[in-house]
């Protein structure tokens, strides 16, 4: 009798539904999820990022460290937090540009808001791969209190296809006083960073547009790359340098603020030139759509500041 019940067990083992069922679930407990499981494009995605990723979360991190701001990427419509598209062009199939924003909102008296944009073009990798081609670029913006004379943080870091790469690191002047002084007292904290990190490292990006030009220090970094190894190397060492420190002074020169309101803030200027001469909004229209650009522009990029 036994040995009957035996070999009725056997036999149901050895049946093909419960096979695949006990192969199935092994399996489930073995092998890792990533050769378990066919992930969508965009998950393929998941473990590339982009060039300027490493310098997004650096920023995120020290603004949030800074006791200056709060991550505060609830005050971000859903919708515009996060956005993906097919690459177009003569990129890998499975490559994806994906937009991310971030906001933080302010902690302190002399702050009034930041936000990062982070656009990576992602090629279908399942290894953690940096991603230089396509288009990468990060846009990070620190406002602060339009009751201070502070000037902003204005960063736009651009690669393009066609190995072009425009950079920009800057204190943006916030007051007439400031813009009519070759040098005024910001840019003169930031000589040292100047001489240090750009002058002899980086050539002039060129004329500006005209209106942007009284919005750029004379301690700026602002200049043009061309090239992939070398330009790649330059943005990850020297480029990386120059941002970290910049940053570290900038909101070193926010925390010692304490001088009286200004009364030629020109801040709103400033918002209004970036929103209707934003030079990525053809870019950004073409792959996300004017309405959504608008609404990125409008309502977290240049948003009008409740001060
Ligand atoms: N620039 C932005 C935002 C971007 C962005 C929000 C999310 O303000 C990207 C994306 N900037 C971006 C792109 C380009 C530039 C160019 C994609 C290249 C456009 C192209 O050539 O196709 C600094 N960024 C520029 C330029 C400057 C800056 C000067 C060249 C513009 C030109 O040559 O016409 N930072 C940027 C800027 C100011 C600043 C315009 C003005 C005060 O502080």
């Amino acid at each position: 009798m036994r040995v009957c019940l035996a070999a009725i067990f056997v036999l149901f083992l050895w049946s093909k539904p419960l096979r695949a069922l006990l192969h199935s679930s092994s399996s489930f407990a073995f092998t890792p999820p990533r050769s378990r499981t066919t992930f969508s494009t965009s998950q393929l995605n998941a473990s590339a990022s982009g060039l300027y990723r490493p310098f997004s979360e650096h920023a995120l991190t020290r603004l949030e460290q800074s006791g200056l701001f709060i991550p505060s990427n609830g005050v971000i419509p859903a919708h515009l937090r996060r956005k993906e598209v097919p690459a177009k062009g003569n990129m890998p199939p499975g490559t994806m540009v994906r937009i991310e924003t971030r906001a933080l909102t302010s902690r302190h008296k002399n702050v009034a808001y930041a936000r990062c944009a982070l656009l990576e073009t992602l090629l279908p990798s399942d290894e953690e791969v940096v991603s230089t081609k396509g288009i990468q670029v990060l846009n990070i913006v620190i406002f602060p209190s339009i009751h201070t004379d502070l000037p902003v943080w204005g960063v736009d870091l651009v690669s393009l296809p066609g190995d072009k790469h425009l950079l920009a690191i800057d204190v943006q002047p916030m007051s007439y006083a400031q813009q009519k002084q070759d040098d005024n007292y910001y840019s003169a904290l930031f000589h040292e960073w100047y001489v240090t990190h750009v002058e002899s490292k980086f050539e002039w990006g060129g004329d500006l547009p005209e209106k942007a030009a009284k919005f750029f220090s004379p301690y700026a970094l602002w200049t043009r790359l061309q090239g992939a190894e070398e330009a790649i190397s330059l943005i990850q060492g020297d480029v990386s340098e120059a941002f970290v420190a910049h940053l570290e002074l900038y909101l070193q020169v926010v925390k010692e603020y304490s001088f009286d309101e200004p009364k030629d803030n020109v801040q709103e200027e400033y918002l209004q030139y970036r929103l209707e001469n934003d030079p990525a909004r053809p870019m950004l229209q073409s792959l996300y759509g004017a309405e959504w650009t608008e609404q990125l522009l409008t309502q977290v990029l240049f948003p009008k500041q409740q001060q």
